[in-house]
């Protein structure tokens, strides 16, 4: 169960397993605008197909992944193809940086299309993501609901992610719970979302 602490610039969710800070107003209405924009000029998305029931299935969405010296990623027995970062989006990971006390090599772009695109339940534990991965998540365009779920308990919580707000995900939140970012029927906007992670030096 999480307990919410709010002050004018972040609300903490804390339970005793896992960490998020959500931050309505990490970028102010010109800068989320002006992100948007350029995002919609981005030539890199792709529909990936990931590994699921043994089957080789579409993600219900756009994904585009950037990282600083070719770090490998990728999730479900998919593996991501690497771009260099544009500075646009450089710029953006130092001020995160800046925000979290965390250092970011790479960054995932989800780009869902209208409400019909979605993210099902999973926890980000890849491997390449350390013991406690720090993922900071940007939010743009149309507002969308994102659930967390205990995985002992079931107990879920949720968030409405605004356009240009940052949740951070931290601590042992990977270890026990799931999230998800459901279909919104009727929604015809679209939405991206921008996750810096940190990946590991393989061993
Ligand atoms: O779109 C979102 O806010 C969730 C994205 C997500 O779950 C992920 O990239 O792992």
């Amino acid at each position: 169960m999480f307990e919410e602490y709010e002050s004018s610039t972040v609300i903490r969710c804390i339970s005793n397993d896992g960490l998020v800070d959500y931050y309505p107003q990490f970028l102010n209405q010109a800068q989320s605008d002006s992100l948007l924009h350029e995002l919609q000029f981005l030539d890199n998305f792709t529909q990936n197909e990931i590994s699921l029931f043994g089957k080789r299935i579409k993600v219900p969405r756009m994904e585009a992944y950037f990282a600083l010296n070719g770090e490998k990623y990728g999730y479900s027995g998919q593996q991501l193809q690497p771009k260099i970062f544009p500075a646009f989006l450089n710029e953006l990971r130092l001020r995160v940086e800046l925000l979290t006390g965390q250092t970011y090599n790479a960054l995932l772009i989800n780009w869902y299309r209208n409400g019909q695109d979605s993210n099902g339940w999973h926890s980000d534990d890849e491997r390449e993501l350390g013991i406690n991965p720090s993922i900071a998540s940007i939010s743009l365009g149309a507002e969308r609901i994102f659930e967390l779920k205990h995985l002992k308990t079931g107990q879920k919580s949720k968030l409405l992610l605004s356009h240009g707000s940052l949740l951070h995900m931290h601590g042992t939140l990977q270890h026990h719970y799931k999230h998800q970012l459901p279909k919104k029927n009727g929604l015809l906007k679209p939405r991206f979302n921008l996750t810096f992670r940190k990946i590991q030096p393989s061993s």
